[in-house]
């Protein structure tokens, strides 16, 4: 791959759910060594350590299982003003934090999109679809909500407008925990949504492929957003919302090669670590592999194994 600017953006969002323990994942992906592995493929790394949420007024949802919302609200809005200004210099890597830091990235990114006139497509690797409004959540935890912010759903009052990310712009890989009303949203508003069972019967390089030709043909931006939930508990256990029958290692590697082999990725999320759960570090260790080989490492070049 063409040599990248990674631009780290440290987002340690923690309020996006009631269980402690993300505010730590950015220094967590720092002490796993991902500067290094980047910088050991060539590319150049800029870590912009970490962001802090802006301040504003107390906003109140009329849903009361919502928690942690004006604190949710001013992130947002640091980390979408972090990813816009990084985007325009080279490939943000957000390093999370829960999901909630998505209400941020997606919506900086997004804004980019809008002035250079392309359209945006995300990528949304997750055994949840993270669909809810506002309205819907009953747990009340923010993380669960920034795909249907990203679509322009209602029930956001209090966060900024967001270009809109169009259902048909969205794929789901990896589900295999979706509530009730966010079933119905999946089914309203059309993202493509490949649960573990597709997985199973098809495999993952089919409808990932899919999609990314479809991306490539429109010329879009492709967001990738990487819920460390997405893996199986067995090689990731260090994340607050594990759902047994995950993508495997290889899965999951092979996901992230043929993402870097179209070329087409121009931002990522790393989320949902929760180092207090790891096991001797080994979750964030994966989470660098897989981001190495999402920029580039390989056992051998295509054209050097022989058949
Ligand atoms: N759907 C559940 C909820 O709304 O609480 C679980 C959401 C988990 C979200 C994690 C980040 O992917
Ligand atoms: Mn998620
Ligand atoms: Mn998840
Ligand atoms: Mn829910």
């Amino acid at each position: 791959m063409e040599k990248q600017t990674c631009h780290l953006i440290g987002a340690p969002v923690d309020c996006g759910k009631a269980r402690r323990g993300c505010v730590m994942g950015p220094d967590a992906f720092r002490v796993a060594g991902l500067d290094l592995a980047l910088k050991d493929l060539g590319h150049e790394v800029e870590d912009w350590g970490n962001l802090t949420p802006q301040t504003g007024p107390e906003v109140l949802s009329s849903n009361p299982a919502v928690h942690g919302l004006t604190e949710t609200i001013g992130w947002s809005a640091a980390i979408r003003e972090a990813g816009h200004a990084a985007v325009k210099k080279g490939t943000p890597v957000f390093l999370g934090g829960d999901h909630a830091i998505s209400l941020g990235s997606v919506a900086g990114i997004a804004d980019y999109a809008q002035e250079v006139g392309r359209p945006l497509f995300l990528l949304w690797l997750d055994a949840h679809t993270d669909i809810h409004t506002l309205n819907t959540t009953t747990t009340g935890n923010l993380h669960g909500t920034p795909v249907a912010y990203a679509m322009g759903l209602d029930g956001f009052e209090g966060f900024a407008p967001m270009p809109k990310v169009p259902g048909a712009h969205i794929c789901y890989i990896g589900l295999r925990s979706v509530d009730p009303e966010e079933r119905k949203a999946v089914a309203e508003h059309g993202p493509k949504a490949i649960d573990m069972r597709y997985i199973d019967e098809h495999g993952i390089a089919k409808p990932l492929g899919d999609f990314l030709r479809k991306v490539a043909a429109m010329n879009g931006l492709l967001h990738v957003s990487l819920d460390v939930d997405f893996l199986d508990p067995s090689i990731a256990p260090a994340v607050g919302t594990t759902v047994p029958g995950g993508a495997t290692i290889r899965e999951a590697h092979l996901a992230m090669e043929m993402i870097c082999d179209s070329g087409l990725m121009t931002s990522l999320d790393l989320v949902e670590l929760n180092p207090f759960l790891d096991d001797r570090g080994r979750t964030a260790e994966v989470m660098v592999d897989l981001t190495a080989s999402l920029f580039g490492r390989r056992v051998f070049d295509r054209d050097t194994v022989r058949i």
